[in-house]
């Protein structure tokens, strides 16, 4: 099953590695075929190269939209090498074999990813490409295909190994590359379709590019690996990390869940900082300063905060990055950090500093995908803003009420439901998440009030003239009075119960003020 290279086309948009490849294939005496960009390329280095237009007996033309799309060229990919008639139709035809084939694509994923045109994202759309690799690919018995320039040193070396030939095995995972890149190809030109015009598509795939083998999934048994979808969206994809072990997949998710959340703070408004747990806040805070808004956000739940992930909405300091470093912390993630806080960490050989080039834009539109068994689920991203507020109680909540329950909105949107969450003075001071009645998360927010008052030596209830937020309405009026004997004064939920007037009524006789969203926050 050893095949031999007589003559290998090259046509690549990424010219990286190319006069590397070329040099090393045209020293083991292989023939050169190349089209019009990759033929100059290979020329200018004074390499011997055909063009391709010589092989198929036309210019290449049309904005070089047809270049390779010729029984020339794909006659020579798929004929089997030890069919007869096959050989007789090459013979008849002058079509020569061709043995290697060495694509990659236009840049269509970056080209969207930097915002193109319309225009400019169709014409970045390769047609003559994906058609050779799947021609190339099917004929894997006879042809090697090479679609990443990840895989030059792979097939120099597996030259290298069978005197200049390649096995049928290396044959086959080249092949399998092949097909998964046309696949991701054409699902992301789909998916960008669906986007732009708005439609839901009648089939639907994922396109995502292998970033890392995780050394195991959300448990040690579960294999596990990380794609990326090559979006430009600041955040755990692409971030840098300047130290630390490798990202494991818990790690991840729960730094994207981190990241999303601060996000919700805008750089230019006051620093905020989110710490995460199990994919859950246990501390949300703004502060004057960074460090304060750390050690606010840490005071909510500090046993929690232990092992945790810290997003900050602004770069990181020495002052922040002191604080952080006295406890064990998994990972933190801001848009920057300076050189004194990179000494800081520089200590703490465990911590993964991660930095990215800004913040995401919450609002930026996206899909969010969930897998069923049979299938999976595809929604817009909950990036809704507050729409309209409006205050339904007889008493207006007081501007510091009203700044408090904002946040606890902004951070229920990130708590998984039921969500109440508690926040006064800018700053969390108990989370109830996850569990399946509204009330026990009400109950279990202010027993985490307590713990903390407890932890800090002061005296509970830190949740007395708090703003209390609600990702879903209250079924009853009995959510609203475990909230009014907790210290709320101040309630922001979405509204639309049938018994929203029996809710408001309560919120009145307790002294409550009510804001109500019209817009509900489930995340599950
Ligand atoms: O416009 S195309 O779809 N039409 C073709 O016939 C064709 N053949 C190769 N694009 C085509 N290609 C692509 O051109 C390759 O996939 C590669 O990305 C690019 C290389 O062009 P050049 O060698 O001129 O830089």
């Amino acid at each position: 099953d050893l095949v031999y290279i007589g003559r290998a086309l090259l046509s690549v948009s990424d010219k990286t590695g190319l006069l590397d490849l070329a040099r090393a294939l045209h020293d083991r005496g292989i023939e050169l075929i190349s089209t019009g960009g990759t033929a100059n390329a290979l020329r200018a280095d004074g390499m011997p190269v055909r063009d391709v237009s010589e092989i198929t007996g036309f210019p290449e033309m049309m904005d070089g939209r047809v270049k390779t799309l010729h029984p020339n060229v794909h006659g020579g990919l798929l004929a089997l090498r030890d069919d007869d008639e096959h050989l007789l139709a090459m013979a008849a035809h002058g079509i020569e074999p061709i043995d290697l084939l060495v694509v990659n694509l236009y840049p269509f994923e970056a080209t969207v990813a930097r915002g193109g045109s319309y225009e400019d994202c169709i014409e970045n759309i390769d047609i003559g490409g994906p058609a050779m690799i799947r021609a190339a690919a099917k004929n894997h018995r006879f042809v090697n295909v090479v679609t990443d320039v990840q895989d030059y040193p792979a097939l120099l070396a597996e030259l290298d190994a069978h005197d200049g030939a390649t096995g049928l095995a290396f044959r086959q995972k080249l092949a399998l590359t092949a097909y998964a890149r046309t696949a991701a190809y054409d699902s992301a030109v789909s998916g960008w379709m669906a986007q732009t015009l708005g439609e839901v598509p009648r089939y639907r795939s994922f396109a995502g590019t292998l970033s890392s083998h995780l050394r195991y999934g959300e448990n040690p048994h579960q294999a596990a690996a990380f794609y990326t979808d090559g979006s430009a969206r600041p955040g755990v994809a692409t971030a840098r990390q300047w130290q630390g072990k490798e990202l494991s997949y818990n790690n991840i998710n729960d730094t994207d869940a981190a990241f999303e959340l601060v996000a919700e703070f805008p750089a230019d408004d006051t620093p905020a900082v989110a710490i995460i747990k199990h994919a859950n806040p246990c501390g949300v805070a703004t502060g004057a300063t960074l460090a304060e808004a750390y050690a606010r956000a840490y005071d909510c739940d500090r046993t929690s905060a232990f092992g945790g992930i810290v997003a900050l909405n602004r770069p990181l300091d020495g002052p922040t990055a002191e604080k952080i470093a006295e406890i064990f912390t998994e990972v933190v993630i801001a848009p920057g950090a300076d050189d004194a806080a990179k000494s800081v960490f520089a200590a703490k050989k465990n911590l993964r500093l991660l930095t990215t080039l800004g913040l995401p834009d919450p609002r930026a539109p996206g899909l969010a995908v969930r897998q069923v068994s049979g299938g999976f689920l595809v929604q817009d991203k909950d990036t809704a803003e507050v729409p309209e507020l409006k205050v339904v109680t007889k008493r207006q909540p007081t501007e510091a009420e009203m700044a408090d329950a904002l946040i606890a909105w902004k951070v229920a949107k990130h708590v998984k439901s039921n969500a109440i969450v508690y926040v006064k003075d800018a700053a969390t001071v108990g989370i109830g998440a996850g569990q399946m009645s509204r009330v026990d998360s009400t109950r279990i927010a202010a027993r985490k009030a307590e713990d903390a008052a407890e932890a800090m030596g002061l005296p509970a209830p830190l949740t007395k003239g708090c703003a209390a937020a609600s990702d879903a309405f209250f079924p009853f009026a009995d959510g609203v009075e475990v909230l009014a004997a907790v210290g709320a004064t101040c309630v922001i939920q979405p509204g639309g119960s049938v018994r929203d007037a029996e809710v408001i009524e309560a919120a009145d006789r307790l002294g409550l003020a009510m804001i109500f969203t019209g817009q509900r926050h489930f995340r599950h």
